[in-house]
């Protein structure tokens, strides 16, 4: 078996994978490299003052891990500035925050050659290689370069953007073509995926082959639907832990009696915290008879601090939240418990597990596996409701989630209000569905498929 390379801009290997805090990705990734003796590469996440491409190799926990640091300006320029200044905006539909600075560019071109480099003395003829997500869009073009003939996936973590959109990105053509350099390409959805041949189609007048490939600027590249799940069985574990279960008893406890709705997410805008606690605003106007007998309880970790966009929408969820409790509040209820921390995943697990709704609602997103995560921790006798933006990835599995668009305030107040009251029967039948949907989108099935995909995919290098 040959072995896995895996890129990413950040490694995130866990270095004790008993700890169990790491995300299911890192844990299913490790998994993999440590069954085919691979590597992940990727930023170190440090500075030095004038790039050396010194690498740094670690072991951890069996997983072999090649890093390097990058300089200053390359992080203000690939990482804050393209990765998530220009793509991340972008990719989400927010072309009114995409800023494109022609620095941003080069350095997003500079960077990606920089790792290219000092990835390629590490390839063996045999190797496989995975990239993941927008911030390593050019890197198969860059190895070519370099001459690696091996084959090379890519795998997008985010939606891919409608073609009319994609358009407003100052050189997007260069972009896009560099992608034709890879052997398979990966996508969520389905419609991600039709959202990228259409825009071959129209801009670079390609084609779609019956057998899948994607033709155009005289390349063919494989393209295909792997939607990403979570660590089915590891979720579980976490959930019955003493850890897990006693965060849910505390939590518990701590609604006494009352109704719990649960919110999860990094703060960023495109997962529609604003419109969300506007939506749960309108459900206590419509239904008064509510005021006291539930909460949300939001837990949203700060992310990507050192954009200017993250700290103004910060402002304005508190903002928010405090007019809302303002306004609603009594002397022994709150309606909105707003914390901005993160938790391990058996205290997550316990706090999905003690909610009688999952409110997930993003206004565009890859695929959400806070989703996945809310599912797998119910109680099979007593299960809640998750109520899912049509707009995120996962709606185009788990449609027996009550999906929603997450722009309508009356829209959101009528699924909160129809999550609360739906009964046992009713609860039970939907939640069996999409746990069936959870298991069999596991992340070791998703990981699995890319890598058989990647290793059948017709070879570039010849
Ligand atoms: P994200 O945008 O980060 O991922 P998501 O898929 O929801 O979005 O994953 C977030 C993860 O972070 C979940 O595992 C969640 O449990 C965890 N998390 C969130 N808040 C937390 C907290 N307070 N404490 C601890 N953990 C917390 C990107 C794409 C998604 C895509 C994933 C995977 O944007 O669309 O699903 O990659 O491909």
């Amino acid at each position: 078996m040959s072995r896995l390379i895996v890129v990413s801009n950040r490694v995130s290997a866990p270095r004790d994978p008993a700890a169990g805090s790491a995300g299911g990705l890192a844990m299913a990734l490790s998994a993999a490299l440590r069954k085919y003796e691979g590597l992940w590469f990727g930023w170190s996440g440090e500075t030095v003052e004038s790039f050396t491409g010194e690498l740094k190799m670690e072991d951890r926990a069996g997983v072999t891990v090649a890093t390097v640091d990058l300089e200053p300006q390359d992080v203000d320029e690939y990482y804050n500035g393209y990765a998530n200044k220009t793509l991340w905006p972008l990719f989400h539909h927010r072309v009114d925050l995409s800023a494109y600075e022609r620095s941003f560019g080069e350095g997003y071109e500079r960077t990606n050659r920089r790792f290219a480099e000092v990835l390629q003395p590490l390839i063996r003829p045999d190797d496989v290689i995975w990239v993941h997500d927008y911030h390593m869009i050019p890197l198969a073009r860059d190895l070519r370069r370099l001459g690696v003939k091996n084959r090379i996936g890519f795998f997008l973590h985010t939606p891919w953007p409608a073609r009319q959109l994609l358009v407003t990105l100052p050189h997007h053509r260069r972009l896009v073509e560099s992608m034709f350099h890879f052997d398979l390409l990966g996508f969520h959805t389905q419609e991600w995926l039709e959202l990228f041949q259409r825009y071959v189609e129209v801009e670079a007048r390609g084609s779609v082959l019956p057998d899948g490939r994607i033709h155009a600027f005289g390349r063919s590249v494989q393209g295909g639907v792997f939607p990403i799940g979570i660590d089915v069985e590891g979720f579980l574990a976490a959930r019955n832990s003493a850890l897990g279960v006693k965060t849910y008893d505390r939590m518990a406890a701590s609604a006494a009696f009352r109704s719990m709705i649960v919110g999860v997410d990094r703060l960023d805008y495109s997962k529609g915290l604003e419109q969300r606690l506007l939506g749960y605003e309108q459900f206590l106007h419509d239904n008064p008879e509510a005021r006291g007998k539930v909460f949300l309880l939001q837990v949203t970790p700060i992310s990507r601090d050192e954009v200017d966009v993250y700290q103004d929408i910060r402002v304005r969820l508190e903002t928010l939240a405090g007019r809302i409790n303002g306004a609603f509040a009594d002397m022994d209820w709150q309606p909105i418990r707003y914390l901005n921390r993160t938790y391990r995943r058996d205290q997550l697990a316990g706090i999905y597990r003690a909610a009688r709704v999952g409110l997930v609602t993003p206004l565009r997103d890859g695929m959400n596996l806070v989703a996945k995560e809310y599912v797998a921790a119910q109680d099979p006798e007593d299960p809640g409701v998750l109520i899912l933006s049509r707009f995120a990835g996962a709606a185009e599995q788990m449609g027996e989630a009550l999906l929603v668009n997450p722009f309508s305030r009356e829209e959101l107040s009528e699924a909160i209000n129809k999550a609360l009251t739906m009964p046992l029967k009713e609860r039970i039948r939907k939640w069996k569905a999409l746990m069936q949907v959870v298991r069999d989108t596991d992340v070791a099935i998703w990981r699995d498929d890319f890598v058989h995909a990647l290793t059948e995919a017709p070879r570039k290098g010849g």
